[in-house]
């Protein structure tokens, strides 16, 4: 679902602004960052005073981008004091509670996003789920405003965002039009292996270690890998929880395996990364333990022990493997 209005009225709005006020969504990743640090530097650019803020810390593994320093960690809107003139651009936020609260003290709400379930909040909308990212979508705008404000500063800033949001072009959302973007933005002075090495170049070495751990851990049942960790293993590293991000994509690398599971023993509860590339959702065998997302990544929270709730999973997934094949989104 595209919602597009013209360009003209998109950069009327920002042109008559006073001051531009960028949020970021919660837990803030590569493209609302991204984003928001490239749109900093074209309001900046256009003589508009700026601010930028979001619900989260700054993520330090992002610092390098450009403005990262005046991201404001906020509770509010009302922490930015917004007046009459004013123009508030939520990027990458899919709805209103993904952003900072009191969203309504906005003048004017400008909401620009790509993600399909978009709830189309906002007094101007420019959502584009075939967008591989908002950077993607937020490139196509400044290209068709004919701006001379785009910078190598904002073209490095959306890269990052693309880059991140499409897995390095290795999703599926990628498409001839975000290697076009890239390319355009390539022109401008991107340099991607300076990119891929900010990006990347950068993993703690008790995230090291802790994934080393995981990975001596694993097994494999038939199509199914899975590993585990424990709240000791965090302290005995001195690894942050989100360093486990992503870990479990690491299991599903493993020639003939398409489920993966990852388990860590909170004390309060089993945490569970699901991740399938098989028939059977991750998110059918998360519902089973009331939890949620995606038919490739999902999650739920089990009581008990590590083996107890190894068991239940695997029964679960051998019970879908029976029933759910229909039900799976084709691939
Ligand atoms: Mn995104």
């Amino acid at each position: 679902m595209t919602t597009m209005e013209n360009n003209v009225d998109f950069w009327s709005v920002i042109e008559a602004s006073k001051r531009l006020i960028f949020l970021s969504h919660v837990k803030p990743d590569g493209d609302t960052l991204g984003s928001a640090a490239a749109f900093f530097s074209v309001g900046t650019e256009m003589g508009k005073p700026c601010v930028w803020g979001g619900r989260d810390p700054f993520p330090e593994m992002y610092a390098f981008l450009p403005h990262s320093q005046k991201y404001q960690q906020i509770e509010s809107l009302r922490e930015f004091a917004p007046t009459s003139g004013d123009v508030v651009l939520a990027l990458d936020t899919s709805t209103r509670d993904r952003s900072v609260p009191d969203l309504d003290l906005s003048p004017v709400l400008l909401n620009i996003d790509h993600h399909h379930d978009n709830s189309l909040y906002g007094d101007i909308v420019r959502v584009d789920a075939d967008a591989s990212s908002t950077a993607e979508l937020l490139w196509g705008l400044f290209s068709s405003a004919n701006t001379s404000h785009v910078s190598y500063e904002a073209a490095f800033s959306l890269y990052v965002g693309v880059v991140t949001d499409s897995g390095s072009f290795s999703f599926s959302c990628t498409t001839p039009r975000t290697h076009k973007a890239v390319s355009d933005m390539l022109e401008k002075g991107v340099r991607p292996a300076e990119v891929y090495r900010l990006l990347n170049f950068n993993r703690s070495y008790a995230k090291t270690r802790l994934w080393g751990l995981a990975l001596s851990r694993i097994t494999i049942e038939g199509t199914i890998a899975m590993t585990w960790l424990v709240d000791a293993d965090f302290r005995n590293f001195g690894a942050d929880p989100s360093e486990t991000e992503n870990l479990v994509n690491q299991l599903l690398l493993i020639r003939g395996v398409d489920i993966a599971l990852l388990l860590i023993d909170n004390r309060e509860g089993i945490r569970v990364s699901i991740r399938s590339e098989g028939a059977v959702s991750a998110a059918t065998i998360a519902h089973r333990f009331g939890g949620g997302g995606h038919p490739q990544a999902a999650g739920c929270t089990l009581p008990g022990t590590l083996s107890s709730a190894t068991e239940r999973l695997f029964s679960a997934i051998d019970e879908c493997m029976g029933s759910d094949e229909r039900l799976s989104a084709p691939r």
